[in-house]
């Protein structure tokens, strides 16, 4: 290739799709170099689709991080979920599929398969190389390439930040030859509303036990801004009574943990001071409720 060939710019989007749990949101936030989509160690963490952008001097990528594929159960939440996997592979131009270094389940086979029918490039990304044992990523890397066609398969650590160049360099030929989509200093197609609900919600499920986090939403009820100060008024929403004292806890301490942790995220993140207050309210089945649901914002 010769140097001008080297230097066209190239823009476009690259969806990350995979089973719940496999660090796709870390790898986002990775890729980004900010803490956008929110992550935990439970499955199912991310709900709605979100953008993040990553600036490199010969391309623009438009990452696209989405909902791990919903197996489990069905509910009005679930299928907005996989909705929102539907509308991202079909707006992309790239798509990588997301797996774990040691492991290929059936729910990987089946979104790997899924994928190829889509009939756009097709990169695999085998994330937590950091989790298996050096001598066993070739057997492994040869057994997932008999899975499909994959135009490139990169071994990366979301967690550790390696593979990341390469993951990019792979991606970069399928991306289309064209100036940059968005301005340079923009991070997300997401409202800074939308991510303190969101950093809100991770805290919920960083915090709580194994079932509560999934019957819980945030929302943001008040939003002022001063050049100073952000207020935000915030409601939690749990779907059963006794969840309501889980969130809050003995004399509070758990709520204001929870409101504490998620308030320095949004510092961080909008770069000044907030005042955040929550409320926790019960809102029984809300997640079989599709006007609540499509009125949180996954669409
Ligand atoms: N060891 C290791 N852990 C990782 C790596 N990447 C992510 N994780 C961990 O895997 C867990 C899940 O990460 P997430 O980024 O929330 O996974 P996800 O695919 O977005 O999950 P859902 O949103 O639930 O679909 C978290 O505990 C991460 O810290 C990695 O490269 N190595
Ligand atoms: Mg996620």
């Amino acid at each position: 290739m010769t140097e001008a060939a080297n230097t066209v710019f190239h823009a476009g989007t690259i969806a990350l799709l995979g089973r719940p749990n496999v660090g796709k949101s870390t790898l986002l936030n990775a890729l980004v170099g900010t803490k956008l989509s929110i992550t935990s160690r439970k499955p199912q963490t991310t709900r709605y689709r979100i953008q993040g952008i990553a600036n490199r001097t010969d391309a623009q990528f438009v990452f696209v991080d989405t909902p791990g594929f919903q197996t489990r159960f069905r509910s009005a939440l679930n299928s907005a979920m996989n909705r929102g996997i539907q509308i991202a592979q079909e707006e992309v131009d790239v798509l990588v599929v997301v797996i774990e270094a040691g492991r290929f389940d059936t729910a990987d086979r089946d979104i790997v398969s899924r994928m190829a029918k889509v009939g756009k490039p097709l990169i695999l990304a085998v994330n937590k190389s950091d989790r298996i044992r050096p001598p066993e990523m070739l057997p492994f890397l040869r057994e997932v390439s008999q899975a499909a066609g994959f135009d490139a398969i990169v071994p990366i650590s979301a967690q550790k930040r390696k593979g990341l160049d390469a993951l990019l360099k792979a991606i970069r030929p399928y991306l289309p030859a064209q100036s940059a989509l968005h301005a340079e200093d923009a991070l997300t197609d997401r409202s800074e509303r939308f991510l303190a609900a969101e950093f809100l919600r991770e805290k919920l499920f960083r915090t709580l036990g194994d079932e509560v986090p999934y019957g819980v939403s945030t929302v943001i009820e008040k939003f002022e801004e001063s050049p100073r100060l952000y207020r935000i008024f915030a409601g939690i929403l749990v779907d059963k009574e006794p969840h309501k004292a889980i969130v809050i806890g003995k004399q509070g301490e758990q709520l204001k943990r929870i409101a504490t942790a998620a308030r320095l995220d949004m510092e961080r993140m909008f770069g000044r001071k907030v005042h955040l207050e929550v409320w926790v309210k019960v809102r029984h089945g809300w997640q079989d409720d599709s006007e609540f649901v499509k009125s949180l914002g996954y669409d």
